[in-house]
Parts: structure tokens; sequence; C-alpha cells
């Protein structure tokens, strides 16, 4: 059930419903490790969206700045390695998606209570633009806006729900685009959130 979103942009809908539970698991496995946290952004803004990562390299912002680091500046502590699960899903639905070779160094995972938003934004931290990004939504739904090249553009709405995954590349990865707050809900797999999981090459 693949849907083509804009050019370079395609949803999946559903596709990761059944490793759902799995991926679950996997989310706290790593959180047990290095926790969600609300990063503080260079203008001094305490995120409203929590935040951990995978992978040999994880995003993270302070006051300095937005990177990819080898450690959570939090614990100290390396990132935890990408599950095996995570890197196959990605690859994978990046090769179903037009994106073969695909090989994620780095999983940033975000986590969403009642009322997180994230404003429109550019991903454009990642070494090769290229390359895509892949995103995993797990648990509670979230209204997603895409917009255009420039913050002021037309933006579109699509409602992302459990187990659905866009595959973002070509002239759509440098797309503005944002989660407009989350309603508050009871997911049953997923409690009181939501989750994303997205799959980058940052180096
Ligand atoms: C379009 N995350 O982490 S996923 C982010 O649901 C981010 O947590 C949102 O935006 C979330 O940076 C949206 C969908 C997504 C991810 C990356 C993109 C859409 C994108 C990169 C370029 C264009
Ligand atoms: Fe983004």
């Amino acid at each position: 059930w693949q849907e083509p979103l804009a050019d370079g942009a395609v949803i999946l809908r559903r596709r990761a419903r059944e490793q759902a539970d799995a991926l679950l698991a996997a989310i706290h496995d790593i959180a047990a490790k290095n926790p969600f946290a609300h990063r503080i952004t260079p203008g001094g803004h305490r995120m409203s969206v929590a935040m951990t990562n995978c992978g040999d390299f994880g995003w993270s912002t302070d006051s300095r700045g937005y990177q990819y680091t080898e450690q959570d500046s939090n614990s100290g502590h390396h990132w935890p390695p990408m599950p095996a699960l995570f890197r196959e899903l990605a690859q994978q639905t990046a090769h179903e998606a037009g994106f073969a070779g695909f090989n994620p160094d780095a999983c940033l995972i975000n986590r969403y209570e009642p009322g997180a938003k994230l404003t429109l934004h550019q991903d454009k931290d990642e070494k090769d633009l290229r390359q895509p990004i892949v995103s995993v939504s797990l648990g509670l739904p979230a209204v997603f806006q895409f917009g255009g090249f420039e913050r002021g553009d037309a933006t579109q709405r699509v409602l992302l729900e459990h187990g659905d995954i866009v595959v973002w590349g070509g002239p759509s990865r440098l797309r503005y685009h944002g989660i407009l707050p989350l309603k508050p809900g009871i997911h049953p797999q997923a409690g009181a959130f939501r989750y994303n999981l997205t799959f980058r090459r940052a180096f």
C-alpha cells in the first residue's frame, strides 16, 4: 500500500505494523541505557519532543548548535548499537521506495507526549543530502505538515499513524516539515505516546 506524497517522497502505510511490538521493545531497551531527554535548542528553548538515539551517531542539540555525536552528552556513554531489526527495516523500505543501497549510521528516536510538536524545519545536518531519510511512526497518530523549500511556502497535512513508514529522498529531502501538537490518547501498544524513528546517513 504505497503512495507517492511528493516528488521523491513515498508513504508505505502500515508497513511496520507487524514489527511494531518488537520495535517498541527495542526502543524501551535503548531508552533504559540512554534515556529520552528534552534538549535545549541554541535559542534556549526546551524541546517538547523528548529524544534519544541508536547507531554509530546520534543527533542532538544544545547551546552550541545541532550536531551528530558518537556519545550521549547526558549519560557520557556511546549510543547503543542500531538493532538489526531497525537496520533491516530501514534498508528494505528505502529499497522498496527506490533508494537501493541505503545504509543508515544514525537513528534518532523522537517521543511525543500530548501537546508536543515539531515546528517547521529542514533536515540538513547530514553530509550527503542525496541519501534519503526513512521515518517510522508508532503509537498515537499525529498530523504531519510538509511544505516547500522555503519556510513560508504553503503546507500540506498528512495523518501519520501507527506503523506508517515514509521515505524522503530526491527533491523532497529538503522540504520544510513539522508535526502539529499531539492530541492526548492511549494507544494499546504504545500507551500515551507517539514514537518516531528516523533513519539517516549522517556522515
Ligand atoms: C521530510 N521528525 O526528526 S518524520 C525529524 O515525526 C522529524 O518525528 C518528524 O522531522 C517526526 O527531523 C517527522 C518525517 C520526516 C522526517 C525527515 C524528513 C519527514 C522529512 C526529512 C526531509 C523531509
Ligand atoms: Fe525533520
